[in-house]
């Protein structure tokens, strides 16, 4: 028999960065104390280094973030948000973060894989030019105005969506995530609307969302696929109380009263490693 042609045994590392966007894991750890308890200090000392010094190592590597909280409640005690383009990469940033103070005193409690993504249902160039430029404001699609403001309009969204596919967040406190899914259930099947029906299903979601604008930065990830809901809700906010009226509020717009399902609430408190260290008494 003769050899195959072609062969899968490739030395080449295989790339596995998605055509657009990062991948994103959310991890939650309980520490177990009798574990760490029959540490030294200082190998206790120690473990902290080797932590804090993988967590620079990750921040290091290209577009690659990483975001440490201590985490409210028993549900878990730490938590992370990794945002990396490979997943090979993701995969071993993970592997390394749950050993990273010592062999079973990390135990994961809970995670979430998703990827970034770009809005489904945002306004193109055509639609703007349309609704907003003529109609709204009157202006010939000829005139300078209208290129003017086209070529804005275009500049705006470009940035827009570079925030959504590849997000830097800011160091906001208090960090809420959640996964979420779209009802498919009798009359309310989402995905049996039309393509018109659910981008102004999402437009009156975005009129409540934008009223938050500075109070709440908000990142959707997509995870149909990859994780047990379709999407993966970070919010980051300066005051606690923000977390609660947003999505408080949200419940009453159509898209979530009737089509949103929710899994479990996860508030985290983002906080340099030292600081982190001393709230969950390490
Ligand atoms: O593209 C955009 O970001 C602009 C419009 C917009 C879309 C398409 C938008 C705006 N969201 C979009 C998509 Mn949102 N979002 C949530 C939640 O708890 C709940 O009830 C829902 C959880 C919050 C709090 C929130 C906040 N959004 C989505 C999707 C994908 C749906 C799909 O594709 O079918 C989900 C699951 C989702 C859920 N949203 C905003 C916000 C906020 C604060 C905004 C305004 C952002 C801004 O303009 O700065």
């Amino acid at each position: 028999m003769s050899a195959p042609e072609t062969s899968d045994n490739s030395d080449t590392p295989v790339s596995l960065v998605p055509a657009e966007g990062w991948h994103v894991i959310h991890l939650y750890y309980n520490i177990d104390h009798s574990q760490w308890n029959l540490l030294s200090e200082e190998e206790q000392r120690s473990a902290k280094t080797d932590l804090a010094e993988l967590v620079q190592e990750i921040r290091s590597q290209k577009d690659t973030h990483l975001l440490t909280y201590a985490v409210v409640t028993p549900k878990a005690d730490i938590g992370f948000m990794l945002l990396t383009p490979d997943l090979g990469d993701a995969l071993s940033f993970e592997k390394k973060l749950t050993l990273s103070l010592g062999a079973d005193v990390l135990t994961p409690v809970y995670s979430y894989l998703s990827q970034t993504e770009r809005s489904e249902y945002t306004t193109t160039a055509e639609q703007y030019g349309k609704d907003t430029l003529e109609g709204e404001k009157g202006l010939s699609p000829d005139s300078d105005e209208y290129k003017a403001g086209l070529e804005e309009f275009n500049t705006r969204m470009e940035h827009y969506l570079q925030h959504r596919l590849y997000p830097v967040l800011p160091a906001w406190p208090v960090v809420c995530f959640y996964p979420m899914s779209k009802r498919r259930s009798g009359e309310d099947n989402w995905y049996s609307l039309s393509f018109d029906a659910r981008k102004d299903l999402m437009m009156g979601h975005a009129r409540v969302g934008r009223t938050y604008s500075g109070k709440i930065l908000q990142l959707i990830t997509g995870s149909t696929g990859l994780d047990e809901h379709e999407w993966g809700v970070t919010l980051l906010a300066k005051d606690p109380i923000e977390i609660r009226k947003i999505v408080y509020e949200m419940r009453f717009d159509e898209v979530s009263a009737r089509y949103g399902e929710f899994g479990d609430f996860y508030i985290g408190i983002q906080l340099p490693l030292n600081e982190m260290f001393e709230k969950v008494c390490l």
